[in-house]
């Protein structure tokens, strides 16, 4: 099977968490494209979505799915998103396409994270898909002294502003065998708006691509 061909089954085999009726959350990339689409030709009902991104908004909305704004949302009983790495814990790195602060929010109003993936983004360890970091530009060279100082490498991703307004720093070097307590320290930081690590966000439930089949990692 090809990527795209997993990420379709995925994206289908997502539809089993989405309880008719609801709310939900719904993430950003190309796997969560697949999931949108399943949904809008499955048929079944929902009162509404609340997006990650722009462009998640604009599939669903071309699709018939009503988009609510995350203010006007008390909690979401599920929210579905991909990731650029996972690993057997289900802590995440994401950000790949800068919309970190906005997918950190949004798993913050769900009950449960439910990811979506290919096998090709499960890793024993975090850290070899750069780490992006969302930061206030006036302390991203700080910001890259602290990752510089823990043998890492931070180069402010060019031409990206994101929707706050910021920058985002790449992070290369660094094998994160602590997620959680990695993220606790990079966010009290001075300048950090959100790291890209899902630890204290992380998967409840991964549904992962693989040659034989969607695996159910929980
Ligand atoms: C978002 O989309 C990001 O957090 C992550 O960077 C990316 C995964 O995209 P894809 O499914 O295209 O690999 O959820």
């Amino acid at each position: 099977m090809t990527q795209d061909e997993l990420k379709t089954l995925v994206g289908q085999a997502a539809l089993q968490y989405v309880q008719p009726g609801t709310v939900i959350g719904v993430g950003t990339g190309s796997t969560v494209d697949k999931f949108i689409d399943a949904l809008a030709s499955s048929g079944i009902q929902i009162a509404g979505a609340v997006s990650s991104s722009v462009r998640s908004t604009e599939r669903m909305k071309s699709l018939g799915i009503a988009v609510l704004d995350a203010d006007k949302v008390t909690a979401l009983g599920v929210y579905i998103d991909g990731a650029d790495e996972i690993d057997h814990g289900g802590n995440m790195i994401k950000g790949g396409g800068a919309a970190l602060t906005r997918e950190k929010i949004v798993a913050d109003l769900a009950t449960q994270f439910v990811c979506i993936a290919d096998e090709s983004k499960l890793v024993d360890a975090l850290g070899k898909f750069p780490l992006p970091v969302e930061v206030i530009p006036m302390a991203a060279a700080q910001i890259a002294r602290r990752f510089a100082a823990m043998g890492a490498e931070a180069t402010l991703r060019a031409g990206v502003v994101t929707d706050n307004s910021c920058h985002i720093l790449d992070v290369r070097g660094l094998t994160i065998t602590a997620p959680l307590a990695f993220e606790t320290e990079v966010n009290q930081w001075p300048g950090v708006v959100t790291v890209g690590v899902f630890a204290r966000h992380r998967a409840s439930v991964c549904l992962l691509g693989t040659a034989s089949g969607v695996k159910t990692l929980a």
